[in-house]
């Protein structure tokens, strides 16, 4: 039964083993995203511990009875509302005499009947809106997504053939050869890349000039030939000429492929076109990170920015920091021992699991970099800091004790994260209550120039672009720093940080020492941009301009409530903005409101209209309930640099699960990140601007619908998607 904030909901624990649960003796865990608490009579049967994050326990209490095989107890147990499957709890695991280890129990969710009859009204919301697409015939389709800035069909169709060869300029070989791979995809003979040309070709040439990405193309009889002033032109050129192709060649090698007639030219919208990646909460193999990098080039986006560490878990080999990845890469059964983190969003008992651990070798993410890198991909690496580092503390803890067992307290401490005296007490969003990095220990800038110098070193050997590391910034708790012997004495030593307060600016303006120092620009989340202030007798974050000169990059992200206007707000004064709004861009949220949904909600729900709606220069008009607040200036203009579309990967179990939160909605980000400004972003008149978007809408989402579907169900070995715009969720959505 949900109320308006409460769910009371029935955990029944069956015994199915041979032997007798005993009265005493053992504890269930489990992970939950809020606090739940056993009640009512119940409560002399059993009850549940908080224990850290989102980690649990459940123990017998007096009332229990030993439980017969067979024999099942019910718990009334009562939590804050649980909207959508992603509430519920996950990754129970019993702990006794016989399972010192944990063994996993099974989960069986009975929805309540609740959540069925609200699916009812969704449908019919859903219905309704569907009502107001218009249908465009297939001829008329729009020929490519993200749309071209312009384009005309010519009369003529391309037979495309494997004795047609590829003519590449020099500057342009790397592309040919790629464009020879993916045409072995679907030919059943691999074209030749020739010197010259004689009779029908694809051809590869370069021309200077025009946009550093932008690309022309042209289909008729005798072949197609891109230009382009740059390799990423050209590449992007492949990519539309990949998009010609009808969306079943991916499902076959054939002898021969039509390409009707087309001029085209193009050119992105924004430099900066990203998608952030979170392998931290839960893991993804090399191999579906690479799966992911050619849907990626596939739609234009040019960056992926890689969330790498968290507070559960630190996903990349540093080498001389072996237990970054031998104790922060591992989940399992734990209270905290120094071999492993205990379990997060349902990892269970096993260190094994698959998603809770996981780690990229220093090998495998310099392949991983080179495979970008061909598909002009630039990997912006994030180091979270100095909050979201739980991670990271705890592997410096456990090379803290071994060292200290062997009697080297030096080595011991040399990269430690925190101040072993640190009376501070808080909890961050998630629930930890030790996953800041203390700013004040000189240890923390030891261990962070060893892995910027490392990580400079992997770019370095890859061969691949380094301009900027992330730092996070994101969510750094109150309470954090203020009972520590250490930034006590740091206060008393240094005049330029008077104040706990102070320590974000001493804090980031050391990271920008260290990076500048080495050629790099610092990058984080919209905090880092920030200070707190005291506005109206209320504490509030504020813009704090000191760093705007220092070329920093700001994600701006809680678009919410005072801070609507934030991104503008920062990019006004002087900082780079990537707009990376949580109302519009965060495809982990959940696709709508019902309960099959899987996703998070905080900041709404996402659809694959809320990326397409968004107006970058004025995204008041994207936003579900009307706001309004600093608006850009000619100068913040300039530093909007792009977009950037997150997929927080809490609840991301499985690659399928990944790709179903992430398509279509992908393709609604790489229409506004490279698409032109449409028209209707920028009229005034109500009434026109509701037409030109139901157009536009149309137009794009016919497109999706009768070809790229189609595409994503075979190109690459074919994605998993959510079917756009339906109401109802897919159930078998793992
Ligand atoms: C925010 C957190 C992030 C979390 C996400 C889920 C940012 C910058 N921070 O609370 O750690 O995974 O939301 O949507 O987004």
């Amino acid at each position: 039964y949900s109320g308006t904030n409460q769910t009371l909901s029935l955990l029944t624990i069956s015994n199915q083993a041979t032997d007798t649960l005993d009265a005493t003796g053992w504890t269930i865990y489990f992970n939950n995203v809020g606090t739940a608490e056993i009640t009512g009579p119940d409560t002399a049967l059993a009850g549940i511990g908080f224990i850290n994050g989102d980690f649990f326990s459940l123990s017998p209490r007096q009332g229990w009875k030993p439980l017969a095989p067979g024999d099942s107890v019910q718990l009334r147990v009562l939590s804050r509302r649980l909207k959508n499957m992603t509430d519920l709890p996950k990754g129970f695991y019993l702990v006794d005499d016989g399972h010192p280890e944990g063994t996993a129990l099974p989960l069986v969710i009975k929805p309540f009947a609740q959540a069925d009859s609200l699916e009812i009204g969704l449908a019919a919301r859903i219905y309704a809106q569907n009502e107001t697409i218009t249908d465009v015939s297939v001829s008329a389709l729009l020929p490519v997504l993200p749309t071209p800035v312009a384009y005309a069909y010519t009369t003529g169709v391309f037979k495309l053939d494997p004795t047609v060869p590829i003519i590449t300029d020099a500057a342009f070989e790397p592309e040919a050869s790629y464009l020879q791979s993916e045409l072995a995809k679907v030919l059943d003979r691999v074209p030749e890349i020739a010197k010259a040309k004689q009779g029908k070709a694809l051809v590869l040439r370069q021309k200077a000039g025009g946009n550093a990405e932008g690309y022309s193309l042209t289909v008729d009889t005798t072949g197609v030939v891109i230009e382009a002033a740059t390799r990423a032109g050209a590449f992007y050129g492949i990519q539309t000429l990949k998009n010609l192709l009808p969306p079943t060649s991916w499902a076959d090698k054939q002898p021969a492929i039509a390409i009707p007639g087309i001029t085209l030219t193009d050119a992105p919208q924004f430099a900066h076109r990203a998608v952030m990646l979170d392998v931290a909460r839960n893991f993804q193999t090399k191999e579906q990170v690479m799966k992911i990098l050619d849907l990626l080039a596939l739609y234009k986006v040019n960056i992926m920015h890689f969330h790498l560490t968290e507070d559960e878990a630190w996903r990349l080999e540093i080498p001389g920091l072996p237990e970054l990845t031998d104790v922060g890469a591992k989940r399992g059964h734990t209270l905290d021992d120094a071999r492993r983190l205990m379990p997060s969003y349902g990892s269970g008992p096993d260190a094994d699991n698959a998603t809770g651990s996981g780690f990229y070798s220093r090998a495998d993410y310099i392949e991983l970099l080179q495979y970008a890198a061909a598909r002009h991909i630039r990997v912006i690496p994030e180091i979270e800091t100095p909050g979201h580092a739980r991670a990271a503390i705890k592997s410096m803890d456990a090379r803290y004790a071994s060292y200290l067992a062997k009697g080297d307290s030096a080595a011991a401490s040399q990269y430690l994260l925190r101040d072993l005296e640190d009376q501070s007490a808080y909890r961050s969003v998630q629930h930890w209550n030790d996953n800041v990095i203390n700013v004040a220990v000189p240890s923390a800038y030891v261990f962070l120039e060893k892995v910027v110098d490392e990580l400079i070193a992997i770019y370095k050997e890859a061969g691949a672009p380094l301009e900027t590391i992330h730092f996070g910034g994101d969510e750094v708790p109150n309470g954090v720093w203020e009972r520590s012997p250490a930034v006590r004495r740091l206060l008393a030593a240094d005049r330029s940080v008077p104040h706990t307060d102070d320590l974000w600016h001493y804090y980031f303006n050391r990271i920008n020492k260290l990076l500048s120092a080495r050629g790099l620009y610092l990058s984080g989340w919209e905090e880092i941009g920030m200070k707190k202030a005291v506005v109206n007798g209320r504490p509030r974050m504020v813009v704090e301009p000191r760093f705007a000169r220092e070329n920093f990059h700001t994600d701006v992200w809680a678009n919410q409530g005072a801070n609507v206007d934030l991104a503008y707000r920062l990019a006004n004064a002087g900082y780079k903005v990537v707009l990376t709004n949580v109302t519009n861009f965060y495809i982990d949220l959940a696709y709508n409101e019902s309960f099959y949904e899987p996703g998070q909600y905080w900041g709404g729900y996402v659809d694959i209209e809320k990326l397409f709606r968004f107006v970058p220069y004025d995204y008041y008009r994207s936003l579900e309930e009307k706001a309004s607040g600093e608006r850009l200036t000619a100068a913040g203009r300039a530093n909007i640099v792009g977009l950037q579309a997150p997929l927080w990967s809490e609840i991301i179990t499985s690659p399928e699960r990944m790709e179903y939160l992430l398509l279509p909605k992908l393709l609604g980000f790489a229409e506004r990140a490279w698409a032109a400004d449409p028209a209707w972003a920028s009229e005034s008149n109500e009434r026109k601007t509701k037409a030109l978007y139901a157009a536009d809408w149309s137009a794009f989402l016919n497109a999706l619908g009768k070809r790229e579907l189609s595409r994503l169900d075979h190109y690459g070995g074919g994605y998993q998607y959510r079917i756009p715009t339906a109401g109802v969720a897919q159930r078998d959505s793992k």
